[in-house]
C-alpha cells in the first residue's frame, strides 16, 4: 500500500485523471489531497465528484478555495472575479457535493505513517496534534447546524495572532486562517496575509512558517499545498510542499510518502 499526497487540484480535473493513471493507483493505495480541490480551473464539479467517489481511499483537508465555495454556497457571499463555480452551482448534485465537502477536516494526522496533512501549514507554536485538536472546534461547526452562520462570518484577517483567550468567531477564524491561508509570520508570530511570491524576495521582517517550524520542531513531517510560488521546494526534506501551480499552467504533483519520490503531469490547458 502506497500513500500519495496530491497537490492543489483547483479544478484541474483532466490533469488529476492523468496523474492517477500515471501513478497506476490501486484500491490498496491511499490518496491524500492537500485541499483547494476547486476554483480557478475548469473542472471543479468533476473534481469533487471524482474525489468524493474515492470514499475511504481519499483523505481530504480543506483549503481556502474550498472554504470560499462553501462561503458562497452556504454563507451568502458573492463569487469573485476569476472564480469558476458556475457549472458546480448549476449541477444537480451541488447540495450533495457541498454537504460532503463541509464535513472534511482542516488537519489530518497519521501517527502510524508519521505524516500530517494541512492545506497551508501548522503554526510553530503548535504540534500537529495540538492544531488537530483546535481544528476540531472549527470542523464541528462546519459540519453542524450552525454552518451557515460560520460561513457568512468566516472571511477576515483578524485576529492575526493567537491568544488562548479567544472565543467565538475570532477564535475559529484564526484557526481557519492558520490551516488554510498562512504563508509567512511576523516576529511576534502573527500571520501575514500579503506576501505570496518566491522565497528569494521575502521581506526581511517576515519568515516562512516552515522555517520557524524547522527550527522549533525539526522532526515533524508535514505535507501542505497553497503556496504555488514555492514550486514544491522548502529546503527541508520533512516539510513537503506539493503545490506546483497546475492551475497556473505548470504541473500537478503527487508525492509518494514512503519514498518521497515525486510524479508530475503537465497542465493540459
Ligand atoms: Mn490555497
Amino acid at each position: 500500500m502506497t500513500t500519495y499526497a496530491i497537490g492543489d487540484v483547483q479544478g484541474c480535473h483532466a490533469e488529476l485523471v492523468a496523474l492517477l493513471e500515471t501513478l497506476t493507483v490501486t484500491r490498496e493505495d491511499r490518496l491524500w489531497f492537500v485541499g483547494d480541490l476547486v476554483n480557478r480551473g475548469p473542472g471543479s464539479l468533476e473534481t469533487l465528484r471524482l474525489v468524493k467517489s474515492l470514499g475511504d481511499q481519499a483523505v481530504v483537508v480543506l483549503g481556502n478555495h474550498d472554504l470560499h465555495w462553501l462561503a458562497i454556497y452556504y454563507g451568502g457571499h458573492d463569487a469573485r472575479r476569476g472564480d469558476t463555480f458556475d457549472t458546480l452551482m448549476g449541477a444537480p448534485d451541488v447540495e450533495e457535493l457541498s454537504d460532503w465537502l463541509r464535513r472534511q477536516p482542516l488537519v489530518h494526522v497519521d501517527e502510524a505513517l508519521g505524516f500530517s496533512l494541512v492545506h497551508a501549514g501548522i503554526h510553530p507554536r503548535w504540534s500537529p496534534g495540538e492544531l488537530r485538536t483546535l481544528a476540531r472546534e472549527v470542523e464541528v461547526v462546519m459540519a453542524g447546524s450552525g454552518h451557515a452562520a460560520y460561513f457568512a462570518d468566516m472571511y477576515g484577517n483578524v485576529p492575526a495572532n493567537w491568544s488562548a483567550e479567544l472565543e467565538g468567531m475570532p477564535r475559529l477564524r484564526h484557526i481557519t486562517n492558520v490551516c488554510t491561508r498562512m504563508r509567512l509570520l511576523h516576529a511576534d508570530g502573527s500571520l501575514d496575509f500579503q506576501y505570496k511570491e518566491e522565497l528569494t524576495t521575502v521581506p526581511d521582517h517576515l519568515t516562512p512558517w516552515f522555517e520557524r517550524y524547522a527550527s522549533v520542531r525539526p522532526d515533524e513531517r508535514i505535507v501542505f499545498g497553497h503556496w504555488a510560488a514555492l514550486d514544491g521546494v522548502t529546503g527541508h526534506a520533512n516539510l513537503i510542499a506539493t503545490d506546483t501551480g497546475c492551475v497556473w499552467g505548470r504541473e500537478l504533483t503527487a508525492v509518494d510518502l514512503s519514498t518521497l519520490e515525486r510524479v508530475s503531469v503537465s497542465c493540459r490547458g
